[in-house]
């Protein structure tokens, strides 16, 4: 191989692996829906909501319509309650009478980072879960570990419901001082978490063939043609 194309194929390669770090780092966000402005107190009537994950962390955006209150003392938390149901398993959770969301296994509160899993007869804390919080104007960014959310239970469709309050979060249906988001249902993630080695693997596919096609054109071009040299 002649020196200059050995230089080009070394810096296809470099971009190639720091494209893949660069993806890794920077996953999308992805859209899980919009709550109507349905409550009187903005800093804690629930707008839109996101999530992003990669193959450890799952992190949820919760915005709202005002800007989030938090506790004058650190770490910043929000002062009112916050809440992310999660139905992981189909047909087992929370099936009292007047639950919030029927069938959550899972709940991340913000407020005071924890995590709650549904032990088949009530809500126990996983005290070994650790989760991030941090709020920054309109918005609350709640990160957790994938196994802390017993992630592995999934097998279809991961139902996801917000739930804000003013004071704090009962079983018995949504009073004035309190937000559910959606007003009814869930937020669905069809088909559970999207296969992210997939999504990297394609696209480092994708950079592949783009740069395949390109240095068989470049040396196409550099080719002296048939007959005529
Ligand atoms: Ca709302
Ligand atoms: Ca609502």
């Amino acid at each position: 191989m002649k020196p200059r194309r050995v230089l080009i194929v070394t810096v296809l390669l470099l971009s190639a692996s720091v494209f893949q770090t660069g993806y890794a780092d920077c996953l999308p966000l992805f859209y899980l829906g919009t709550d109507p402005d349905d409550i009187k107190k903005d800093h804690i009537d629930i707008k839109e909501l996101y999530y992003t994950i990669n193959d450890t962390h799952i992190t949820f955006i919760i915005t709202c319509y005002g800007e989030i209150k938090t506790r004058k003392k650190s770490p910043t938390l929000p002062s009112n309650e916050f809440q992310t149901c999660l139905d992981v398993a189909a047909g087992e959770g929370d099936s009292r009478r007047g639950a919030l969301f029927e069938g959550a296994d899972i709940i991340i509160e913000a407020h005071n980072q924890r995590v709650y899993y549904w032990n088949g007869k009530g809500w126990e804390r996983n005290k070994t879960a650790s989760v991030q919080v941090e709020v920054e104007g309109n918005n609350i960014t709640i990160t957790c570990r994938l196994s802390d959310i017993q992630f592995e239970r999934v097998s279809g469709d991961l139902r996801i419901g917000f739930i804000s309050n003013l004071n704090k979060v009962g079983s018995r249906g949504v009073n004035k001082g309190q937000d559910r988001a959606p007003d009814s249902g869930w937020y669905t993630l069809e088909g559970g978490i999207p296969d992210l080695n997939l999504l990297e693997s394609s696209a480092a596919g994708l950079l592949g063939f783009l740069l395949a096609s390109w240095a068989r054109r470049t040396s196409r071009r550099s080719r002296p043609r048939d007959g005529k040299s």
